[in-house]
């Protein structure tokens, strides 16, 4: 059977280390809503957004420009560890604020030319957990995890190329939930 290539770590952070995360960057960052164009239309997009990063990590996606907030400690220290455990390497983070199931990101690939050909994804949950699905771009296979507040998410090559991926409206959830995708992007 077609899977993508990814793996899941669940409790890649402790629950008492993700529920004081989660408060923190709930509380601290300056979350912002985006409005990207849509033939002559602008629309709102259903969740809100921070992008950090090191200085020259300027990273372009659905029309607009995004310059990175300079590293936050807590952020900072995902990032190094994500490098230790990992040898993963990345100059941004791309935080999304989800308020309630409402709240949802539609079927997409992270394919930005900035991100280079084939790149490696790491995705990091933290609060309510969510549906997440990835959908092969030939063969419309379907593969669906959840992901757990604390859980590590890492799309390997390939995952980009050839799946794309969609966290789905789930009215039944009520409270937030971030995610930070920690990203590499060129210049
Ligand atoms: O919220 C998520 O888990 C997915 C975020 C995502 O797909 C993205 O930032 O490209």
């Amino acid at each position: 059977m077609l899977k993508p290539p990814i793996t899941l770590i669940d409790n890649w952070l402790d629950q008492t280390g993700s529920e004081e995360l989660f408060t923190e960057l709930l509380t601290t960052i300056d979350w912002q809503y985006e409005i990207v164009k849509m033939f002559d239309n602008s629309i709102i997009v259903p969740r809100k957004i921070a992008w950090f990063g090191d200085a020259d990590a300027t990273y372009r996606y659905s029309g607009l420009t995004h310059k990175p907030l300079p590293w936050i400690r807590a952020l900072h220290i995902l990032q190094q560890k994500l490098e230790v455990e990992r040898s993963l390497k990345f100059n941004g983070v791309l935080c999304n604020l989800y308020n309630d199931g409402k709240n949802y990101m539609g079927w997409h690939r992270d394919n930005e030319p900035e991100l280079g050909s084939d790149p490696i994804i790491a995705s990091v949950s933290l609060g309510e957990p969510r549906r997440f699905i990835f959908r092969h771009i030939l063969s419309d296979v379907k593969h669906e995890i959840i992901l757990n507040s604390g859980s590590l998410l890492l799309m390997h090559e390939g995952c980009q190329q050839y799946w794309q991926h969609s966290l789905p409206k789930m009215m039944s959830v009520k409270s937030p939930r971030i995610n930070l995708t920690f990203r590499h992007t060129q210049h």
